[in-house]
């Protein structure tokens, strides 16, 4: 089964999440490791990026160690057309929408399309759009940030990423934020559109789970979370909620 297949049959039984690996925050044994904990917590899938620092090198040598112990689908998640790994099962081919660089809009994806094409990895596109505070992945893609309160230009970004036949809708706060997408704005884009929403950044409780979860997100996506050593019963819990609402 195709990887968008299998997210969009999912999310017809109950809403997903993904566990997203940076690879160069830990050796590719230590990424293998927390892949394996995060299956054990029945994550629905692996997504493996990050904003700085990954390389060919450090990305083969992650997927390679996720697929060792972890049977979930692998999704690169990309930042840019200089690593493309061969090993995942599917790469999401996003644009972030509302970056002032055309390099991050579709510069880099024409740098990477020819390769993806001649690789054979399934791509799953995805309409990338970056919330305040936006942290590192707003700075680095040099994005002109959507202002928490400013539900209309979301709702604009949402139909935009439908009009385009874009897969999926990806709400982003940024690694790290200190609040997740703001409950209304994901209702608000739930209300305008039929794609999936993905919602990332900032989902460290079940309560943010359960609020990023009830607003409408269809897939939500925790990364820093899996970074501290001791992760596995919280994850567990955000897994269960996210499963449950
Ligand atoms: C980042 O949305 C993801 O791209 C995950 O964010 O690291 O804050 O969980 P966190």
């Amino acid at each position: 089964m195709k990887v968008r297949e299998y997210i969009l049959d999912t999310i017809q039984k109950h809403k997903m999440h993904m566990t997203l690996i940076d690879p160069a925050k830990q050796p590719p044994e230590v990424s293998g490791q927390i892949a394996r904990a995060a299956c054990d917590a029945s994550t629905d899938a692996i997504m493996v990026g990050g904003s700085t620092g990954v390389t060919q090198e450090n990305l083969d040598g992650t997927v390679e160690e996720i697929k060792r112990g972890c049977r979930l689908p692998v999704i690169y998640f990309p930042s840019g057309a200089h690593a493309i790994s061969r090993k995942c099962d599917a790469i999401y081919f996003m644009s972030m929408l509302n970056s002032r660089n055309v390099r991050n809009i579709t510069g880099e994806h024409a740098k990477g399309a020819p390769i993806i094409k001649k690789l054979g990895i399934e791509p799953i596109s995805m309409g990338y759009v970056i919330v305040e505070p936006g942290m590192k992945v707003g700075e680095v893609g040099e994005a002109e940030l959507v202002r928490r309160g400013d539900v209309n230009t979301v709702i604009g970004y949402a139909i935009a990423t439908e009009f385009f036949g874009m897969d999926l809708l990806y709400l982003e706060a940024g690694s790290g934020a200190p609040e997740p997408v703001p409950a209304e704005m994901i209702r608000a884009a739930r209300e305008s559109v039929e794609i999936p929403i993905v919602v990332g950044g900032g989902i460290t409780s079940p309560e943010h789970a359960r609020m990023v979860g009830s607003a409408g997100a269809d897939i939500i996506v925790t990364g820093t979370l899996v970074e501290d050593g001791s992760f596995e019963g919280r994850l567990k819990e955000i897994i269960d909620t996210v499963h449950r609402v």
